[in-house]
């Protein structure tokens, strides 16, 4: 086996999480010499700022009256077959199970097929939504049970999320065994910057893509619960399906310019950085990508118990955690950091250290490339066989 591997990643061209660690995960992997190939129907953000030597085959398909939608997930197999026809792939890594693992369990069907090159091997990192509320709904779930079962292997961010998918998915006569691999941040682009002087008003943060599992207008809440009387400010990033209902919350509560809303931004770590406090309040969530870009820039978080978050902040070291069902504590913790700056920074400190010891790129990279390399050195049957 070449010590140089051709990779196609697979990804959703989103700000959210799982568009961002499959792009990083790309360009690191280009950045060690491999020849990566990114398939998606968009060019990721993450992607379209970076200088590295990651091709994008942006597959978006034939639109035509019959279909209801374009299926760009076919047009992704079709592409990962050209180009394992024209320069061989070794290895097909889908980020979020639907329907990427589909496109790449088909494309390795069709690869299989043919005797000129072996196939590439899958391998699927399941991210969240795509077991806890996509995968689980019947309408997947018996694909997404088939899409685990089927990978080379199966990946998790968090150990939470390993757990649940095994619960739910791994009840068969065929077993699945998930490996967890945790996210990572580039440590040197997330890194603290100048704080700005003593004087200016506490500053909360929040960035995600305003889904309703993010509870946007809950935050708001109780961001207005923990600054009565106040000039403390909220800064949210991003867009989504909950925006508007987030804004009328703020009107409603009479927050005026205290809470700002950017929309999408790519300047994160400068947006990060200047934060007393980053807020996450989510009603699940596997592993909290957006917190780990705020701890990695020196910014400690409050946010709900829930899923992989507890993995990620230590309680009372490196941010402070509250049930997902309690508004007052949620603000009650809100208080304490935004309003004893001493005590946010010790524990943005923490935080960045906690970072650089446990989610470096580079470890965690690593895994990944041992993963490949494992699943290569297995005999594979094909299908049908
Ligand atoms: O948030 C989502 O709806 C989907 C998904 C995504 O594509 O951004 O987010 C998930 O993957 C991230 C990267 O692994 C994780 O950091 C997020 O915690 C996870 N979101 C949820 O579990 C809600």
């Amino acid at each position: 086996m070449s010590d140089k591997l051709s990779i196609g990643v697979l990804c959703h061209p989103t700000y959210g999480g799982s568009g961002v660690i499959a792009s990083e995960l790309a360009l690191s992997l280009a950045e060690r010499g491999h020849a990566v190939h990114l398939f998606s129907h968009q060019v990721p953000p993450r992607l379209a700022h970076s200088g590295a030597l990651v091709q994008m085959h942006v597959s978006q398909g034939l639109p035509y009256p019959l279909f209801t939608s374009t299926p760009h997930d076919l047009a992704i197999t079709s592409s990962i077959l050209r180009v394992h026809r024209d320069e061989g792939l070794d290895i097909l890594h889908a980020h979020y199970a639907l329907p990427h693992a589909v496109s790449a369990i088909l494309a390795r069907s069709a690869a299989e097929a043919d005797p000129g090159r072996p196939a590439p091997r899958v391998v699927t990192t399941l991210h969240g939504t795509d077991i806890t509320i996509v995968g689980s709904d019947p309408s997947y779930a018996p694909l997404t049970q088939y899409l685990i079962s089927s990978s080379d292997a199966a990946t998790a961010v968090s150990e939470s999320l390993a757990r649940d998918t095994e619960r739910h998915f791994c009840l068969g006569t065929k077993p699945c065994r998930i490996e967890v691999i945790h996210n990572f941040v580039d440590t040197e682009r997330f890194t603290p910057q100048a704080k700005p002087s003593k004087s200016t008003v506490p500053r909360a943060v929040h960035v995600s893509n305003f889904r309703p599992v993010k509870r946007v207008p809950w935050l708001i809440e109780a961001f207005a619960k923990a600054t009565v009387g106040t000039h403390a400010e909220l800064v949210l990033v991003g867009d989504g399906p909950a925006r508007s209902d987030a804004c009328e919350t703020a009107r409603n509560l009479g927050l005026g310019t205290r809470v700002r809303f950017l929309g999408e931004r790519d300047a994160l770590p400068e947006l990060l950085s200047p934060a007393d406090v980053f807020l996450l309040s989510s009603s699940e969530e596997s592993f909290g990508l957006s917190a780990l870009e705020a701890m990695s820039c020196g910014v400690p978080v409050v946010a709900t118990a829930v899923g992989g978050v507890p993995e990620v902040i230590r309680d009372g070291e490196t941010g402070l955690l509250s049930p997902a069902d309690d508004q007052d504590q949620f603000a009650a913790r809100v208080g304490e950091l935004l309003f004893d700056r001493e005590r946010a920074r010790a524990m943005g400190r923490a935080a960045r250290a906690d970072v650089l010891a446990r989610f470096a790129t580079g470890p965690v990279v690593d895994r990944y490339e041992q993963l490949y390399r494992s699943v290569l050195a297995r005999t594979r049957k094909p299908c049908g066989t």
